[in-house]
């Protein structure tokens, strides 16, 4: 039956009243009608059901207005494809963005239930690890915000991640069921499905014209079905979709095989296809060499690129168009698939010529780099893409020929810089450089911090930055005030909009306004007494979840992301053994007191990283129940650390930690976190703190260890890191009790690898970095002591995080890299 042509004329009239009376009949219709309950007998999950369907019917006219506005002015359309998107809980950020946070939170008043206890019981969606995965879900807020009209892409994972538990202070990961009650917030769409291959043959045929084309045949066959989730804007400006592909079989009951008797044969091949999207790979260093998650990437990639292409389609007609009405940007590797699939669509479906195609493709995608770690750098094995995707490994091979040739002839490059650049790994078993493969199919290749960027240009690209030195841009990364900041800080919200007026909610460089504000004594005092009630609430958190008690007048010192060697949760820990050293061995001075605050997940298979947390713990331990100690210092690891937990510690938090090693770091968002909520930060000259420095000034910012460059320098000299620790006697004693089982007595060698290795070759520069950290701790101490100078340099630290919205980033994304205007 050929379809009827939409019309997308008029836009579409707002259908909800958003009275407290309305919301009031709504929340009740919906629970009666739609979550079936009586509400004499509802519980708490049914009425937090019933509130997200009456939020989201408010959304509703919105998002289609916002798609429909797109067919109209056919502007060009952004597409974001990441494997993870850690966007945590969804109401409260719809409410507050659409301005209904109090005729909701009265409604429900009136109907006896309080906002907060719902709030606090929508689970988390942790679809993602750590930081990238934040950064896509805060990049999709501000697409919105700045009215881009934009697409998530990503996987319906049915478990996030892992739940940590702690069973004697050692790591445990339980499985997470955020689906467990359903998920009020996802429309399933099943007329948006799209067959995705696996395996087979090519073969090539001979079209009518007499032109030669390749066809994949592959032998296995799935479905991707669609399931849309909207994302609000500030002030409603638009409705987003982020669109999560779930794997079903194509053919459900599998009913011929069933029939046949072969009713376990048909269960299994139902469950290998459901399996696809199943969980998250709960890994943020080191690649999962598992042919599922290369299943995972090409499921999701080929999924989006085929709804791209047909969206395009549908409203333009033609392909030429593609770069034009389509930026589509990869986020890491995990999507580069992407490049291959969408030279086999243009080509092999659609007949274009291989150049023409390939023109295409460079202009439609960019590519962001989230890390230089080489553990992490994507490399698949040659043999496995030849099985799993043979097409796609024909057209990397072209590509990498064609681009050899290129370097060859064009820039003369030698043997060395070829095998530097080439897409295959020829050393150690052939496997595909997924890297290389985005970079040379990308017109953009971006960095998330400026030092990230020039690294990137040193290292990893170095080759391929001299063959197409245009391309490599740099993109600081930022975080959305609206969750960061206006939802998670209501409080100094309201005190900054007192000070300042509102603008800044709109515009974050307007914070600047404050600077003047933080000699102010009557304000340090306003800010100081808001910190103090943030940080009594996490006190509170403290003594539930770990029954620690901590006195909320302490300095608050804390330390929350993954848990990894670079990040150097270990440095923090060595500098508790020394305080907790120096206040037995001098128990006559004024020490000011500390809580050091950790939280964050180990990847399940990372031995090292689960041994540090089981460090935390056993030197809490000793250190909270030493009386010598006299409360002076604490130690708290506060468990499954997640997006919802991180709002909470964030603005109760006086002193952030980011300490990882030069050079290590690609960015870190979590320290614009912390700025914005006016915490002072202890860190090294890695990632963004380098720009945080800069834009805070050198007296607001506490700044320690080896740069980059001496990392580089200490590592390539043959310095042996013993005559580095039998130089600081503090660091020895440290060392030597953690090493002799003081913190371990049931197993008094558990730490003692663990120790060796800073002995051994330190490769993190722990103890190379110890005295100028502990020196730096001192700072600190000092500056606490003068606690108007405190206040003084929080304000200023709040009144500075204006760049790092991202906002600003996404402007810049816009403006450099899609081509898009932004309201
Ligand atoms: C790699 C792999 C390999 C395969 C298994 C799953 C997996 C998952 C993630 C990764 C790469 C992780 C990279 C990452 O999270 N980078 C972080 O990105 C942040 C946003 O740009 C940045 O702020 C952090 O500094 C950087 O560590």
């Amino acid at each position: 039956m050929p379809q009827k042509p939409i019309v997308y004329d008029a836009p579409t009239p707002e259908r909800r009243a958003t009275t407290v009376e309305a919301i009031q009949a709504e929340i009740l219709e919906r629970l009666i009608y739609s979550v079936g309950k009586d509400p004499i007998v509802a519980r708490p999950h049914d009425w937090l059901r019933a509130t997200i369907l009456a939020v989201r019917d408010r959304i509703m006219d919105r998002w289609m207005e916002s798609s429909r506005e797109t067919w109209r002015t056919s502007h060009k359309r952004v597409y974001y494809l990441s494997l993870e998107f850690l966007i945590g809980r969804l109401m409260r950020d719809a409410m507050s963005n659409v301005g209904l946070m109090e005729p909701v939170q009265q409604a429900l008043k009136n109907l006896n239930v309080d906002l907060g206890d719902l709030i606090n019981m929508e689970p988390d969606a942790a679809l993602g690890n750590g930081g990238l995965g934040r950064l896509a879900a805060c990049f999709l807020e501000s697409m919105s915000s700045v009215g881009i009209p934009a697409y998530g892409y990503g996987i319906r994972y049915v478990h996030g991640l892992f739940r940590q538990e702690m069973s004697e202070g050692w790591q445990v990961e339980l499985p997470e069921d955020w689906l467990a009650h359903g998920n009020p917030w996802e429309f399933e769409r099943r007329e948006s499905a799209y067959e995705v291959g696996f395996g087979g043959h090519v073969e090539p045929v001979t079209d009518p014209d007499g032109e030669v084309r390749q066809e994949w045949q592959p032998n296995e066959h799935l479905l991707a079905v669609a399931y849309d989730t909207p994302i609000v804007g500030w002030r409603g400006a638009r409705v987003n979709t982020l669109r999560l592909w779930s794997a079903q079989p194509i053919d459900p009951i599998l009913l011929d095989k069933f029939n046949s008797g072969d009713h376990i044969g048909a269960l299994e091949e139902s469950s290998k296809a459901e399996a696809i999207t199943r969980v998250l790979y709960p890994a943020d260093s080191t690649p999962a060499g598992q042919e599922l998650r290369l299943r995972q990437e090409f499921f999701f990639s080929s999924a989006s690129l085929q709804d791209i292409v047909r969206r395009h389609l549908q409203q333009y007609g033609d392909l030429g168009s593609l770069p034009d009405k389509v930026a589509i940007q990869l986020n890491d590797t995990h999507p580069a698939i992407s490049v291959a699939e969408l030279m086999r669509i243009l080509i092999d479906e659609h007949g274009l010529k291989w150049d023409y195609a390939w023109k295409l493709t460079k202009g439609t995608f960019g590519y962001t780099n989230h890390t230089l770690l080489p553990e992490a750098l994507e490399s698949w094995p040659v043999a496995l893409l030849e099985r799993l995707l043979p097409r796609h490994m024909q057209i990397v091979y072209q590509i990498n020929a064609e681009v050899l040739t290129e370097a060859r002839t064009r820039v003369g490059f030698t043997d060395q810089q070829i095998a530097a650049v080439s897409l295959i790994d020829e050393n150690g078993g052939r496997r595909v450089r997924m890297g290389q493969l985005a970079f040379v199919g990308s017109h953009s290749i971006n960095g998330v911090s400026a030092l990230h960027t020039e690294l990137m240009k040193q290292t990893v690209f170095a080759d391929l930055h001299k063959l197409y030195p245009e391309r490599i841009n740099n993109k600081t990364n930022g975080i959305t005030p609206r969750r960061w900041l206006m939802q998670c800080n209501p409080s100094l919200t309201k005190l900054i909009s007192e000070r300042i007026g509102p603008d800044f909610l709109d515009d974050t460089d307007k914070l600047k306004g404050l600077l003047p504000s933080a000699e102010d004594p009557g304000f340090q005092q306003q800010f100081a007494a808001i910190k103090l009630e943030n940080k009594r609430r996490l006190a509170r958190l403290i003594k539930d979840r770990v029954n620690i008690t901590v006195s909320p007048e302490a300095l608050f010192d804390v330390q929350i992301k993954r848990i990894h060697e670079y990040k150097r949760q270990l440095l923090n820990v060595l500098h508790a053994v020394a305080l907790y050293d120096d206040i037995r061995a001098h128990p006559e001075r004024e020490w000011v007191p500390r809580v050091k605050i950790f939280a964050g997940k180990a990847a399940p298979s990372y031995w090292n990283a689960k041994l540090i947390i089981k460090l935390i713990n056993d030197v809490a331990r000793v250190i909270n129940n030493d009386p010598a100690v006299r409360g002076l210092l604490k130690v708290v690891f506060l468990p499954n650390y997640n997006v919802s937990l991180a709002e909470i510690i964030v603005p109760g938090a006086d002193l952030s930690e980011q300490i990882s090693t030069a050079g290590m770091e690609a960015s870190g968002t979590g320290n614009m976190k912390f700025m914005a909520n006016g915490a002072l930060t202890i860190g090294t000259m890695d990632g963004a703190n380098v720009e945080m420095h800069k834009e805070v000034g050198a007296d607001n910012i506490v700044i320690f260890g080896l740069s980059t460059e001496e990392v580089e320098e200490r590592r390539g000299r043959s310095e042996v890191p013993r005559s580095v620790i039998d130089a600081s006697p503090r660091l020895r004693e440290v060392l030597d009790s953690i090493a002799s089982g003081v913190f371990s007595p049931d197993d008094p060698h558990r730490y003692r690898d663990l120790v060796g290795g800073l002995y051994d070759h330190d490769w993190f520069m722990v103890a190379r970095d110890f005295d100028a950290y502990c020196a730096a701790q001192a700072k600190v101490d000092a500056i606490w002591r003068d606690r108007s100078k405190w206040n003084a340099i929080a304000i200023r630290n709040t009144a500075s995080v204006g760049f790092f919205s991202s906002d600003r980033t996404i402007r810049q994304y816009a403006a450099d890299i899609w081509n898009v205007p932004t309201a």
